[in-house]
């Protein structure tokens, strides 16, 4: 077993992993990235599309930005669909100027590779039989498989950013970890398809058929979701069928529909909620999915990873740089509070928009009522705009 030294071990190269890498190398603190995917199943994962500002803020002063800022599409709004009817909801005017950015979650990891390739930091993909050991003590231990090499990486702080399924999560004790859930009804057919974009901004619709939601990924390529069972086989979703069902739920009384065209990929994504609280166990910090999940009806989920991130790189300066923990200790704290703001809008949008079963007729007409208000309301608008743009990281 080869036995070496860093910083901070990271486990995981997903957004969280890699901006936090990043965000250390810049700070002058080393850290490896131990990952058990490929490269490119990590950079092919097709996930999330929208960024919030402070996600965008956040790349470019980091020096990550020029692609986002040349292939990134600035959202300043976003349409509410039902009743057959499109409601536009003016994020900017009504958050002084704030917005949204359409950019591939992929493409963020691709350029968050990229930077740790120059930065010349040790990531290693393909990692098998990972671990982690000693949280308690201030040397803890990361451990993996690398072809047929053992390796134990001596740490001062271990970050679990090893998503919903990593390990890290699992290490904090039961009589510790105290953890909230919520499973959704339902899940998201989601599918990539070569088509150009109909609108200029995302729809939101709810119809008689339940949820569907139209954004994109570029000038030519449309991302699209539609409401389905959890346990939906994918097999009796022909491409006509997604289609046609696609239509039935976004069509507006005005003629709009999305274009069509070949379907690229297509998948199904479960919905559920969930926080572990604390986020720290010892010198184990979790960041990003590893410690949260909301339903993406949101979008927050990666913008919850990068506000995590910059906070514990922050504090994690605090400890290399200054000796000191206070930011450490208070991590976990102000990392529940923007996450259980997260998960009320998450659920609160989620809950707006789409079909529960066992809903009778007055449920529906009450969701319309509440859309009706929804866009009638500029209080409302703006709660909806503020929390969609998402707040400063702290
Ligand atoms: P990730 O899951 O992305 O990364 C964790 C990494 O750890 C993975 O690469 C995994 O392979 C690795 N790993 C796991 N176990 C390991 C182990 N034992 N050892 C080593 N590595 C291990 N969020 C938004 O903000 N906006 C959206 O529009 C949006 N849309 C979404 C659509 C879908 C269909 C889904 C599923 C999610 C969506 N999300 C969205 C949420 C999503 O983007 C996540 O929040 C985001 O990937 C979180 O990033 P990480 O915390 O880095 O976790
Ligand atoms: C996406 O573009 O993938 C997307 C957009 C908005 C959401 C979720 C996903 O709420």
């Amino acid at each position: 077993m080869s036995v070496t030294r860093t910083q901070v071990g990271i486990v995981g190269a997903g957004p969280a992993g890699l901006m936090l890498g990043h965000l250390l190398h810049l700070a002058g603190i080393d850290s490896v990235i131990v990952e058990d995917r490929s490269e490119d199943y990590v950079i092919e994962r097709v996930r999330a599309g929208v960024l919030e500002q402070g996600t965008v803020d956040l790349m470019r002063t980091t020096g990550i930005g020029d692609r986002l800022d040349r292939e990134g599409m600035r959202h300043e709004g976003i349409y509410i669909r039902f009743n057959g009817e499109r409601h536009r909801i003016d994020l900017a005017s009504l958050t002084g100027g704030r917005a949204i950015t359409i950019y591939g979650q992929n493409e963020v990891v691709k350029d968050l590779i990229g930077a740790r390739r120059v930065a010349g930091r040790p990531l290693h993909f393909e990692a098998s039989d990972v671990s982690v050991h000693g949280l308690e003590t201030n040397t803890p231990r990361l451990r993996f498989a690398h072809g047929d090499q053992t390796h134990e990486i001596v740490c001062d702080v271990i970050a679990g950013c090893d998503g919903s399924h990593g390990v890290c999560r699992p290490t904090i004790p039961s009589a510790i970890g105290q953890t909230y859930e919520r499973e959704y009804p339902f899940a998201w057919l989601g599918i990539l398809a070569d088509a150009p974009p109909a609108s200029d901004e995302i729809v939101y619709s709810l119809s008689e058929r339940g949820f569907a939601l139209f954004s994109m990924r570029s000038t030519t390529i449309t991302r699209l979701y539609l409401q389905c069972a959890p346990d939906e086989n994918l097999d009796e979703w022909s491409d006509d069928r997604i289609w046609t069902e696609l239509m039935a739920r976004l069509r507006t009384d005005d003629g709009w529909v999305p274009n069509v065209g070949p379907i690229l990929q297509k998948a199904v994504a479960p919905m559920r909620s969930f926080v572990v609280e604390p986020m720290r166990y010892g010198r184990l910090f979790l960041a990003g999915d590893a410690a949260h999940i909301v339903p993406p009806t949101g979008a927050k989920g990666l913008n919850l990873a990068m506000a995590d991130v910059r906070r514990l790189a922050t504090a994690l300066e605090d400890f290399f740089h200054r000796g000191s923990e206070a930011r450490l200790e208070k991590y976990s704290d102000r990392g529940l509070k923007r996450t259980w703001r997260a998960q009320r809008f998450s659920w609160w949008m989620t809950s707006m928009l789409h079909k529960q079963e066992g809903d009778n007729p007055f449920d529906y007409r009450r969701q319309l009522a509440e859309l009706d208000y929804l866009v009638s309301s500029r209080a409302a608008m703006t709660s909806l705009a503020e929390n969609y743009t998402g707040t400063p990281f702290d």
